[in-house]
């Protein structure tokens, strides 16, 4: 990382900011301080915040391959870096809640650290780097002398896992309150402020441009995982994005009904067939902020009627949500909407028979869509804050897998991303089942066992009166085809580049 700052002109001071260089994004340390700021209002206004309180972060961890000394790529804890912006591993962060002062502590590193690692930075540097008020070593920790501490210990709605609490030598002599602070922090990174959506902006442009390079290179013959390496290689070098948000999902023919697929068990490495539906899930992330957007396409540009049956009607169910959604209007709701256009959608093709209000109370929605529409997304891919004290998991098939319950608010980043999905388990189960298997023809949907699936996911924030759109990439059937028709053409594809 490049820490530049800009040249201080007469009695300005410089505003430091992270930047990869040439044409990538660069964030002042700013956005850092003001939600720092806004995490210390908050707490003002909570009366259980007790007098003279202090935040204690403690931030990521380095990290090697199991017993080796095989260092794992480092990637910021993500309430750490929302607090303060810090790339390094092993530090800690503290912010006073009556004055927002805030103290970064870093690791005392031995000198053994400047011939391996690099020149050893005194603290001057990283206070002047990342815009705190003090710069201390982690030793020095269980020094701050404060009537209270507020620790960060919460579960994460989407893993069940519970977040790190601090701990450091010493902590026993403290007076710590670890309930607090958790739902504030987690509420705070439900609104994304202007210089994060920025960021946000940012990842999305990137990873859009990334999207269709990958379209413009696909061919029949080649394995999924050379597109998931072709992503990833557009991120970084024209993107700086090291990391991608989530693993690559890339899969073709059946394996598009396969919603995690690209795991190490199916690590992306079917080759990929003419006739092939294309669904692949990727993100880039920069400076801990990412992206998730999904494709779904012919590998060899042509949609076949089945193909642009199935791809419209999640077009169709994607677009009423884009235009329903505003402030004010519940996500279970939305999730709602694209279900019953799905239902109606496949109707108009032959899959399904009778009446569409009928299908929903037994739930045929979530037999073709058994995901969430869509989640927050920020410096997480399924961003916390999903569901807060009060707002309750509705139970029923396709609603339990949303990451959120809430009404939409201004300022909110989300994902929308419906699909329609032919897997086999699922689809025997509803015949099985007379109540669903009544709505069901056979017949047609044999034609579609598997075809795999289609998912159109962009990224979205919820404005004042509606939404922005993030994502950018073809959508429409014509916009695909004439993409892929034209560039295809114009450019030379690593398979080809093989022979
Ligand atoms: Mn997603």
């Amino acid at each position: 990382m490049q820490c530049a700052s800009l040249t201080s002109v007469a009695g300005v001071a410089p505003k430091p900011y992270f930047w990869l260089g040439k044409e990538t994004l660069r964030v002042a340390a700013e956005l850092f301080a003001l939600n720092r700021t806004r995490l210390c209002d908050r707490l003002r206004a909570n009366k259980d915040v007790p007098e003279k309180s202090i935040v204690l972060l403690q931030g990521g961890e380095q990290t090697n391959r199991y017993c080796t000394d095989t260092g794992i790529i480092f990637r910021q804890e993500s309430y750490f870096h929302w607090t303060f912006g810090v790339t390094e591993a092993d530090c800690y962060g503290a912010v006073e809640v009556d004055s927002g002062h805030a103290i970064l502590f870093i690791p005392r590193l031995p000198e053994s650290y400047a011939t391996w690692m690099g020149k050893i930075h005194p603290p001057e540097h990283f206070k002047q780097k990342y815009a705190v008020h003090e710069v201390r070593f982690t030793d020095e920790v269980s020094s701050l002398a404060y009537s209270a501490f507020l620790f960060q210990r919460g579960v994460n709605t989407d893993s069940g896992s519970v977040t790190r609490e601090a701990s450091f030598d010493g902590i026993s002599q403290f007076t710590v309150n670890n309930t607090i602070l958790h739902p504030e922090i987690a509420e705070c990174r439900v609104i994304k402020t202007d210089m994060e959506l920025e960021v946000l902006r940012y990842t999305n442009k990137i990873s859009s441009e990334a999207h269709k390079e990958v379209m413009k290179a696909i061919r029949p013959g080649m394995k999924e995982y050379e597109l998931e390496s072709l992503f990833e290689h557009y991120c970084y070098t024209r993107g700086g994005m090291r990391h991608t948000s989530y693993t690559c999902i890339c899969g073709s023919g059946h394996n598009s009904s396969v919603l995690h697929y690209g795991h190490a068990g199916a690590p992306n490495e079917k080759t990929i067939e003419d006739g092939d539906m294309c669904l692949f899930d990727m993100g880039g992330e920069y400076y801990c902020y990412g992206s998730d957007i999904t494709c779904s396409f012919p590998a060899n540009g042509r949609f076949s009627p089945d193909q642009r049956a199935i791809y419209e009607a999640v077009l169709k169910s994607s677009r009423a949500v884009l235009s329903a959604v505003k402030p004010g209007v519940s996500w279970p709701a939305m999730h709602r909407l694209a279900d019953r256009v799905h239902l109606e959608e496949l109707t108009k093709i032959g899959i399904l028979q009778g009446n569409v209000d009928d299908m929903v109370e037994v739930h045929m929605g979530a037999l073709f869509m058994p995901h969430g529409l869509g989640h927050f997304l920020g410096i997480d891919v399924h961003d916390v804050g999903g569901y807060p004290e009060g707002v309750e998991r509705i139970d029923l098939p396709g609603l339990r897998s949303l990451r959120t319950a809430r009404d939409l608010v201004q300022g909110m980043v989300l994902t929308v991303e419906p699909g329609i999905y032919f897997i086999d388990h699922l689809l025997d189960e509803a015949l099985a089942n007379p109540a669903q298997a009544c709505f069901i023809n056979n017949e047609v949907l044999a034609r579609f066992r598997g075809f795999g699936g289609v998912r159109i996911e962009d990224d979205i924030v919820v404005t004042a009166n509606g939404m922005e759109l993030l994502t950018c990439v073809p959508r429409t059937v014509e916009e695909i085809e004439t993409f892929m028709a034209e560039n295809q053409a114009s450019t030379k594809s690593f398979a080809s580049q093989k022979s």
